[in-house]
Parts: C-alpha cells; sequence; structure tokens
C-alpha cells in the first residue's frame, strides 16, 4: 500500500482545528547559495565551513540548493503542495556588509522578490531574522557573547521591519539560540566553532537580549497586527530511571538546555538552579539591569522545533560537551526506537510531551511547530521518483501525536514540515536530505518525493489518517 493509499483509504480522518497554517521552513545558509552575489558578505558558517574538517566533505553553502536564483520555481512547488505558510530566513550579511550600517539594497529587493512571489502564490511570508549566519565582521569583534552584537541585531531587526513590515505579517527572531550558543560557542561544532562554555552562557544571555530588543524594534516599525514571535529547540527529556540522580540529571539539562531561554523570554528571570549549577564558570553579572525586562518583551506565539527525545541520567557528559554547568552530572543515552539518517529515534511521544508540557507552563501562548522532519538516505528510481515511505511514516506518526495534543487542549495553530528542499545540513553538508523535494545538487533539478504527494494530500485535507476503520 502506497503512502497515498493510506489516505484514501477507509480511516478516520484526524482532522486539524479549522485555519490551521500548514507549511514548509528553509534557512537562508542552507538553500540560497549566490554566497558573494549582490553584495553578499561572508558570514561565520561560509568561515567555517571553510575551515578544513568542520564540515562534512569540505562542503560549504557558496551554491547550496541555488534558491536565490530559482526562487520562483521554489515558490511554484509551494503553489503545488498548497501550503499555505513559508518559513524562510534572511541572511544578514545580505542586508549589512558587515552587521553595522546601511542596508544593501541588492539584498533587501531578493526577500522583496521573495514576499511579493509568496503573495501572488496566495502563501503566508514567515520571515526569520537569525537563523545562525552572523556576519563574519561581528564575529571578529568578538560575536555573541559580545552584548554589541545584540544591539546591531536590532538595529537589522528595525531595517527589515521597515523594508517588509507592509507584506510580512509573521517574524521570528531568532532561530534555536541554544544551537547557536552552546554549539557555536561551547562545544565548537557548529560555527564559529569556539569552545568556552563561559562564551556560551554569555552568548545564551546576549541571544534573549537581542531576542528582546528586536521584538522592540519589530514593534516600533510594524503595523499593531503583525505577529511576533521566537524559535526554541526545546529539548524532550527524559531519565533513564525514575532515580532522584537521574531526575537531576533532567533538571539540570532542563534549565542549561531550555529555561535558559524560556524563563528570560517568559518570565523576565534567570532560573535560579541554573545560576547554581553555573557557579563555577560564571558570576552572571554580565546580565545588566534591564536585561531581563528586554528579554521578555512581550511575543504573540512560541515556535519548537522538534525531532526526536533526549534520554539522560547522571554521570559524565560525552567530551567535547556543549553543557556548561551539567557536563560533569549527565550523562546522554540513546533513546530507543528505529532511527533516521542522522540516528535520531523517530519517537513521535516526545512532540506531545514537549507540546502538553508548554501547554501548562505557558497558558496562554499559542504555539507553533516551525519544524519537524527527518533525513533518509533517499533512493532516486531510474525514473527519477523517490519513494521515502520511511519520511512518510515519521510525518505520519508526528503529525498524529501534535493531533493528540491539540485534542489535548494545546493550542497549536500550525506546522512547518522540515524541510521543503534537500538543502546544506550544517556540519554533516549535503549528506543529509531532509527535503520532501529532492535535490539533485549537481544539476539543481527539482523532483517532488513521495512525502511531498502525501504531505499535499494532508493539506488539502487539513487531516491526517487516523486507525484503521474495522
Ligand atoms: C535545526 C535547524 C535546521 C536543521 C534541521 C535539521 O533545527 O537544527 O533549524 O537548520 O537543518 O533542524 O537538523
Amino acid at each position: 500500500m502506497s503512502a497515498l493509499d493510506i489516505l484514501t483509504s477507509d480511516t478516520t480522518d484526524l482532522r486539524f482545528p479549522s485555519g490551521f497554517r500548514w507549511g514548509t521552513a528553509t534557512a537562508a545558509y542552507q538553500i540560497e547559495g549566490a554566497a558573494t552575489e549582490d553584495g553578499r558578505t561572508p558570514s561565520i558558517w561560509d568561515t567555517f565551513s571553510r575551515t578544513p574538517g568542520k564540515v562534512h566533505n569540505g562542503d560549504t553553502g557558496d551554491v547550496a540548493a541555488d534558491h536565490y536564483h530559482r526562487m520562483p520555481e521554489d515558490v511554484a512547488l509551494m503553489r503545488r503542495l498548497g501550503v499555505t505558510d513559508y518559513r524562510f530566513s534572511i541572511a544578514w550579511p545580505r542586508v549589512q556588509q558587515t552587521g553595522r550600517g546601511p542596508a544593501v539594497q541588492k539584498g533587501l529587493d531578493f526577500y522583496r522578490r521573495l514576499v511579493d512571489e509568496l503573495l501572488n502564490a496566495g502563501i503566508r511570508p514567515v520571515a526569520t531574522l537569525y537563523h545562525w549566519d552572523l556576519p563574519q565582521e561581528l564575529e571578529n569583534a568578538g560575536g555573541w557573547p559580545q552584548r554589541e552584537t545584540a544591539q546591531c541585531f536590532a538595529e537589522y531587526a528595525g531595517i527589515m521591519a521597515d523594508a517588509l513590515g507592509d507584506r510580512v505579517g509573521t517574524w521570528t527572531t531568532l532561530n534555536e539560540p541554544w544551537c547557536a550558543a552552546f554549539l557555536g560557542y561551547g562545544n565548537g561544532v557548529h560555527a564559529p566553532g569556539r569552545t568556552s562554555h563561559l562564551d556560551s552562557l554569555r552568548a545564551a544571555h546576549h541571544f534573549n537580549l537581542a531576542h528582546g530588543w528586536a521584538v522592540r524594534a519589530l514593534r516600533e516599525a510594524l503595523p499593531d497586527t503583525s505577529e511576533v514571535s521566537l524559535t526554541l529547540n526545546l529539548h524532550a527529556l527524559r531519565p533513564l530511571t525514575p532515580s532522584a540522580d537521574d531526575l537531576d540529571a533532567v533538571r539540570r539539562i532542563d534549565a542549561v538546555g531550555n529555561r535558559i531561554f524560556l524563563d528570560p523570554v517568559f518570565h523576565g528571570r534567570l532560573p535560579d538552579d541554573l545560576i547554581r549549577d553555573t557557579a563555577a564558570i560564571t558570576d552572571w553579572s554580565f546580565v545588566r539591569d534591564g536585561d531581563l525586562a528586554a528579554a521578555s518583551t512581550p511575543i504573540d506565539s512560541l515556535g519548537i522545533n522538534y525531532y526526536s527525545p533526549t534520554v539522560v541520567a547522571a554521570g559524565e557528559c560525552e567530551s567535547p560537551s556543549p553543557w556548561a554547568g551539567a557536563e560533569r552530572h549527565v550523562r546522554f543515552l540513546p533513546a530507543p526506537g528505529p532511527r533516521t539518517a542522522m540516528d535520531w529515534p523517530v519517537d513521535a511521544g516526545g512532540l506531545y510531551e514537549l507540546l502538553t508540557r508548554l501547554r501548562d507552563d505557558l497558558p496562554g501562548v499559542p504555539l507553533l511547530v516551525t519544524e519537524n522532519g527527518a533525513a533518509y538516505h533517499d533512493y532516486s528510481d531510474p525514473s527519477g521518483r523517490v519513494h521515502d515511505p520511511e519520511r512518510v511514516s515519521y510525518l505520519h506518526s508526528h503529525l498524529t501525536a501534535l493531533h493528540r495534543a491539540i485534542e489535548a487542549g494545546t493550542d497549536v495553530r500550525g506546522y512547518f514540515l522540515w524541510s521543503l528542499l534537500d538543502n546544506f545540513e550544517w556540519a554533516y553538508g549535503y549528506s543529509r536530505r531532509f527535503g520532501i523535494v529532492h535535490v539533485d545538487f549537481a544539476s539543481q533539478r527539482r523532483t517532488p518525493k513521495e512525502s511531498a504527494d502525501w504531505y499535499a494530500q494532508v493539506i488539502a485535507r487539513n487531516a491526517v489518517e487516523g486507525r484503521q476503520e474495522g
């Protein structure tokens, strides 16, 4: 039975709320290419991907999926899918060459063209201001551990709101500040490749500050009807055993991996246990009066990126560890279950756990699943078709869990599938394919996979098939 047969069989459809937003997601450095075109200057990922040994096969985002030149074709693909929304990111180095000062009009023009193409296709643009591509000049000046970077980010946010605020209704300040702070400055597996727990904590705070200042800049420039958001990759944590030590391991990672952002942004405070856990690294004196009030400037929704759960137990972290204040106390264990090509377990229950936690912890905050999807080693058959039943199965199980969370009272307004296109998967280069559209990177030919057809049916029906009848 093909994936499409499942949808047309006699099943009990799991219907999503009327007006539910169905989207796809991408990021500038992962798909655009044109890395030196129209004034774009290097980001930390241009530098990092050119550093020997940092990215699989020495791959870079120089060409990627050549979206900068093929954007109309990619929007047409989304139109055929029937998506209501498209989550993309804006390359800061395309807009401000040094991260400061006047905007580059040709850079702004690309995003104006993209937004107009989307609107003409009846697709709602959802703009992310920062998806990890910090202008290298700002990194040279100290990067996110430096407070000034947050000030520059707020200026950039204002420029983008002035340029696109009349046409873009949903804005996300940051994508996954945890990855940018702890993988970029903690264990160095992401750009800029620095390894200092103090710097990762400073970066995390300055991301919270940058987010708050950017929200204020956006509010000043945008129509009152605009939606301002933040996207976090919160960790769905499970203890290996119910022992006190393993439960404390969960607490530690929840503090440094989740509440380090949730508490400042939604409560205007730092978690007390995080301050205790990190006392050997910092006294947090870089947090100034007013910073947490700024960080907690109200937003309209929270985006959640989810892929798989995390199992922890008392013990020592693998090294080099990104986990400031936890590395001597926490072990990470492989969660059971089938794996994706990222070796991530397929476990939709973690999405349900995360969403219902936020239902209880953040009552009244609308949620968006801003990323969910899976990489598999896809195979194009001789006719060019990509039969990807594992991806369909992953998506089906996670949409079922999402539906269950909504039924349980969680206010989730939309789902953005990661990703529209096969793209540059950071340190994995092009070796991992997350797209529902296959990209032949030699020819740049796009081929919708079977999962794209399946997703188009889900969108058309606003439902995912439930249990079989009888
Ligand atoms: C992330 C990023 C994406 C990744 C995707 C798969 O969540 O890490 O937002 O850019 O490519 O998640 O790892």
